[in-house]
């Protein structure tokens, strides 16, 4: 039987997606029609991004799964017209290019790269930086990415901490969970890395009280997502030295508004939601992998569990 595989997303992502979805249906053996413009009724397996025009699911009445092109599926959680199956993007090339960003931006907070870099006094004054394992970090959130960055961090020396709703046991990791272990995770963050996804349950989990939990000068990654911040409580804290530093990949509005007080602020640095891309053609092999355990009887990979959000 020939399935149909609509491909939902901005029209522009077509191009990049459609040669590598096909060589992985050629891999994987799968006889399947993919495009964007399929009978919705007809349809057996809806790849999507969260920011595809294409919001009520109700009229695709035969399809057994939504496979998000994205890892935050926070835009789609919610939607009561999505009645199967949905699950989000796990993809090796993500993890390490999540990895290798937050690795970069915990390095120049941690041997303080910006005061050489951006000298411009001719003073010679040399330091001593510490060492990584007399740094203490802390990710928030360790699931697919967070784990990584965890498990890598401490592989390169970190003091390394780690936070998640349900509890832990990570070789190398401190592991504090739920709302009890949240304040010794916060304790021992002189660099906090925010990896938890948008959840009414993460909404505002930065804010005025934690920040104060936090050593004084902390530093602050966030290639999570924007609503984790209260970002009011963030720039009292940033304006107050609470915080040294914050490095922001996301944001409540995207792009960032021309004015926002984040973008000329001395004490922030904000990137354009670059922290790790999705790479077309993993991405395309784990889609149609899932396609496959759907066909064979198997349970679909990663799938969101829509009470929680994530
Ligand atoms: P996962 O779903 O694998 O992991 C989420 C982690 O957050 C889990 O450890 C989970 O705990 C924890 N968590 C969720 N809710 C809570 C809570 N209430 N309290 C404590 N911990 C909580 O997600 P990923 O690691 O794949 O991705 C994380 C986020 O990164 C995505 O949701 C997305 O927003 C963002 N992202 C950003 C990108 C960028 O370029 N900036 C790229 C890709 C993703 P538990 O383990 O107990 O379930
Ligand atoms: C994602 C992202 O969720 O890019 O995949 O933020």
């Amino acid at each position: 039987m020939t399935l149909n595989i609509l491909f939902a997303a901005r029209p522009e992502r077509w191009s990049c997606y459609e040669a590598p979805l096909r060589k992985a249906l050629e891999s994987a053996g799968l006889d399947a029609t993919l495009g964007m413009d399929l009978p919705p009724a007809e349809v057996d397996y809806i790849i999507y991004a969260p920011d595809s025009p294409l919001q009520d699911f109700s009229s695709y009445t035969r399809a057994k799964a939504v496979l998000s092109l994205w890892a935050g599926v926070e835009k789609i959680t919610h939607n009561e017209t999505l009645k199967i199956p949905l699950t989000r993007m796990v993809d090796p090339g993500l993890t390490t290019g999540m990895v290798e960003w937050v690795t970069g931006h915990v390095l120049r907070y941690h041997l303080d790269l910006d005061t050489d870099i951006l000298r411009s006094d001719s003073r010679w004054e040399p330091r001593t930086p510490p060492l990584a394992h007399e740094r203490n970090v802390t990710v928030f959130g360790l699931g697919a990415l967070g784990t990584a960055v965890a498990q890598s961090l401490a592989t390169l020396g970190f003091n390394v901490a780690g936070w998640s709703r349900s509890p832990k046991t990570l070789s190398g990791i401190t592991c504090h969970s739920g709302h009890e272990g949240l304040k010794s995770a916060l304790a021992h963050s002189e660099i906090g890395v925010l990896l938890l996804p948008d959840t009414s349950e993460t909404a505002n989990i930065v804010n005025a009280t934690t920040l104060s939990l936090m050593p004084k000068g902390a530093y602050i990654i966030n290639p999570g997502r924007g609503t984790l911040i209260d970002d009011t409580a963030l720039l009292a804290a940033l304006d107050e030295g609470q915080i040294a530093h914050a490095t922001l990949d996301v944001f409540r509005r995207e792009p960032l508004p021309s004015g926002h007080p984040y973008w000329a602020h001395p004490k922030v640095t904000v990137t354009p939601h670059i922290a790790a891309a999705t790479r077309t053609s993993t991405a395309a092999e784990n889609i149609i992998q899932n396609i496959v355990r759907g066909e064979t009887g198997k349970s679909f990979l990663h799938l969101v569990n829509r009470d929680l959000g994530y």
